[in-house]
């Protein structure tokens, strides 16, 4: 910026003039650049939903399933009709806020090779194959009907993971109604748990889990999931009507 002190005040109101325009320009400069640099973008979208991670949210107790992991994990690899491969990304189908978290989490370094996942369920036959080896005392267990159920298994080799997200159902109210009715999902352990293996849900960090435990995710609740071991990771997700 040219010096204000020792130019103008000898050269009069011209000079003032372009000094004032080489500062907003500087200024102007700086934003952008800040605009590029600021990493605040997610927890600026917490605050515009008054969500405050520091909170204490109560984890419903853990509800243990009888499942058999050789069995799921041999269907996972050898019998299912059609994997779907993907990662956190922004999507066009997604509600604007789960694009906004996505855009953010981008910024931040996720990527594709972070956060890819393998998984099967969304095709029909292999929905109905999955429920099929829960079996019904389970789904009873969990109080979700199979009929009205949207269930996937997914893989997460070692250094991958979901980011802090929440998941607005998308799918499932699609396919089986978006009335008034509470919908819920339940993380389900498959594989035991292995080093670098990791479920949080808002403040509540779960490691250490038995093949068959389930954790319930509510609608809303902020939550990631990681592999940073060397074993791979297989978990079941269930989704449905709460009290169906
Ligand atoms: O199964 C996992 O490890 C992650 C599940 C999850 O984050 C989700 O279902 O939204």
């Amino acid at each position: 910026m040219l010096n204000c002190d020792n130019i103008c005040a000898n050269y009069g109101d011209d000079i003032c003039k372009a000094c004032l325009e080489a500062a907003e320009k500087e200024k102007n400069e700086d934003t952008m650049k800040d605009l590029f640099e600021y990493k605040g973008y997610y927890q600026d979208f917490l605050d515009s939903i008054n969500v405050d991670l520091k909170n204490h949210f109560e984890l419903a107790d853990k509800i243990s399933l009888n499942i058999s992991e050789d069995m799921l994990v041999h269907y996972f690899n050898k019998q299912a009709e059609s994997y779907k491969k993907k990662h956190y990304q922004p999507r066009p189908f997604h509600p604007a806020s789960d694009m906004l978290q996505a855009v953010c989490l981008q910024e931040m370094g996720y990527c594709e090779q972070n956060t890819k996942e393998r998984s099967i369920g969304l095709a029909e036959i292999d929905n109905v194959g999955l429920k099929r080896l829960i079996g019904n005392d389970n789904f009873k267990k969990l109080g979700l009907d199979p009929a009205t159920c949207a269930v996937r298994m997914l893989e997460y080799t070692p250094g991958t993971g979901i980011p802090l997200h929440t998941d607005s159902f998308g799918l499932f109210k699609n396919k089986y109604g978006d009335d008034n009715r509470l919908v819920t999902r339940y993380f389900i352990a498959v594989s035991s748990w292995d080093w670098g293996h990791m479920l949080q849900v808002h403040d509540n960090v779960i490691t250490h889990w038995s093949v068959g435990d389930a954790y319930e995710i509510p609608e809303g609740i902020f939550h990631l999931s990681s592999n940073f071991g060397i074993a791979n990771k297989y978990t079941l997700t269930v989704t449905g009507f709460v009290d169906e």
